[in-house]
């Protein structure tokens, strides 16, 4: 028994049909353990889930790649328009899955229907790409020779998403993969499969309806090993993986030894300079936004706060202030600012990092903890940290998937700020707040910020699904969503067609017979 109106939600959703023992999702053949899905907003368990086992997945690919062989000679967009009419599904389901969202994951709610919103936008962006998938024309050197390129579909893709965004991220890669004309292979994180599969549910629905193979889209469930499936498999010629570095170098190293293709969106530990010339009050919104946000547990949440010594005090003063000002509690009240954390080993995480801080010299200045008591018996609460420290402690170094906000202090010009900036081995989102142009334009230069993301007066998250998504180093270099991202999905060929009734060679060589 679920409570806050998520039976009704679950109904809307399709979900309440599932027993455990029974298939998991439309597409899905699991036979597997079960799995069980608890909400950390209130430790209820919500639903029981059955993994994919190695025979399940062989019977997954193989109806992937049949419906790969009708869907990709169905001409692209007539592929948007399916997804154009996913996108309308999605409008009308969009309380019910933000609702489930923010249940099964613990984010508010208010950011399970922004996550929906990023799906429904990201299926526009892919209807008007439907009728753009273009490659260039380039001028043959040979007469009467034409030379052009063409994007083909892959074939299956496989997506290996995180709890943290358990359904936004599936759509960026799906909903491009299919107007590209691959299908998809998705294993959602173990931590939120019923966001999974009320999402397979509402993509098979569409699919039928438009008298096409379910298996464009294609469901798996289960732990790291069932990922390691497809990350095997010769079959799958590109993986996208979004979750920890750690688990993207075992992926990289998978995918790459059988020399697949791997889309890589890994952790971050994004940083906002503030320096003399920032106006404080959109500063203190955007940090503590991105420092609290989901919880600190977005990929992009803003972990360092980099602060020009001469505004340093009266930006830890507005902090703390501000966090004092925090609502802790059940996501789906509006009323609240901070949800829980995923689970208790992340409340374990949260802890050790706090101790590792002060342990390495920090001083916290908002000192955080578990949060009790009524409301509270998921054990999943946690208060927002922050602590001042240095940028060379090895636990600032390290992303830790929680509200902990590191106060560092910078002396002298914007290259020092942006030194620090870039003085971690991860390089997903980076911002700046200042008005002085020479700072602003200086960090977004060749020598500013190193991260595949970088703002000017702006917080390290929320960015919009238009641009490409993604940062450099151990954030694993790829790029999903907006911009050109979509390439990565296709195979480029380039053609050269000789119309003439002579056979010339390129770079002029002559071979007379
Ligand atoms: C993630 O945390 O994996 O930029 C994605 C943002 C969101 C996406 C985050 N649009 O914060």
């Amino acid at each position: 028994a679920v409570a806050f109106g998520m039976d009704n939600a679950l109904k809307a959703l399709g979900i309440q049909e599932l027993n455990p023992g029974s298939s998991t999702g439309d597409n899905s053949f699991a036979n597997g353990e079960i799995l069980e899905s608890r909400s950390p907003v209130d430790g209820a368990l919500i639903g029981r889930v059955q993994a994919t086992t190695r025979e399940d997945y062989e019977r997954v690919v193989q109806t992937a790649m049949e419906a790969f062989k009708a869907w990709r000679t169905i001409p692209a967009p007539k592929r948007g328009e399916v997804v154009r009419q996913f996108g309308e599904r999605l409008r009308e389901l969009k309380e019910p899955l933000g609702k489930l969202v923010s249940y099964e994951m613990g984010k508010s709610y208010q950011e399970g229907l922004g996550e929906v919103q990023e799906m429904i936008d990201i299926c526009d962006f892919a209807v008007g790409l439907s009728r753009q998938l273009h490659g260039l024309t380039m001028h043959s050197e040979r007469p009467l020779h034409r030379m052009y390129e063409q994007y083909h579909p892959l074939g299956p893709v496989g997506i290996i998403s995180a709890f943290n965004f358990p359904v936004a991220v599936w759509s960026w890669n799906t909903a491009l993969a299919w107007v590209c004309g691959d299908v998809c292979i998705w294993k959602p994180s173990e931590k939120a499969p019923l966001c999974g599969i009320a999402c397979q549910h509402i993509a098979a629905e569409v699919f039928r309806a438009n008298g096409l193979p379910e298996g464009i889209s294609c469901l798996i469930t289960g732990n790291y090993q069932v990922g390691e499936y497809m990350t095997h498999d010769e079959r799958v010629p590109l993986v996208s993986a979004t979750g920890s570095i750690r688990m993207g170098k075992i992926v990289a190293q998978a995918v790459g030894a059988r020399l697949g293709k791997t889309l890589l969106e890994l952790g971050g530990n994004n940083a906002i300079i503030v320096t003399p010339d920032a106006d404080i009050k959109m500063t203190v919104i955007g940090a503590v936004f991105g420092a609290v946000g989901t919880c600190g547990q977005r990929c992009t949440s803003t972990r360092r706060l980099i602060v020009h010594e001469a505004v340093y005090d009266q930006v830890r003063e507005a902090l703390v202030a501000a966090y004092g000002q925090l609502r802790i509690g059940n996501p789906l009240d509006e009323k609240n600012h901070v949800g829980p954390l995923i689970d208790k080993d992340a409340v374990g995480m949260y802890q050790a990092a706090l101790e590792k801080v002060v342990a390495e010299g920090g001083r916290l200045i908002v000192p955080g903890g578990l949060v009790d008591g009524p409301g509270y018996e998921s054990g999943c609460y946690v208060k927002p940290a922050i602590a001042e420290a240095e940028n060379h402690y090895e636990i600032v170094q390290h992303e830790t998937f929680a509200p902990i906000l590191y106060l560092l202090k910078y002396k002298g010009g914007v290259e020092n700020a942006i030194a620090l900036q870039n003085g971690v081995r991860q390089g997903l989102s980076s911002a700046i707040m200042t008005n002085n142009l020479r700072e602003a334009e200086t960090f977004l230069s060749v020598a500013g910020s190193d991260c595949g993301i970088a703002n000017v007066n702006i917080g390290t998250s929320g960015a919009e699904i238009g641009g490409a998504f993604g940062g450099e180093k151990e954030t694993g270099g790829g790029r999903e969503s907006g911009s050109d991202a979509w390439k990565i999905y296709m195979r480029r060929q380039t053609n050269t067609i000789n119309y003439g009734r002579e056979l010339p060679l390129a770079q002029g060589i002559k071979f007379d017979l």
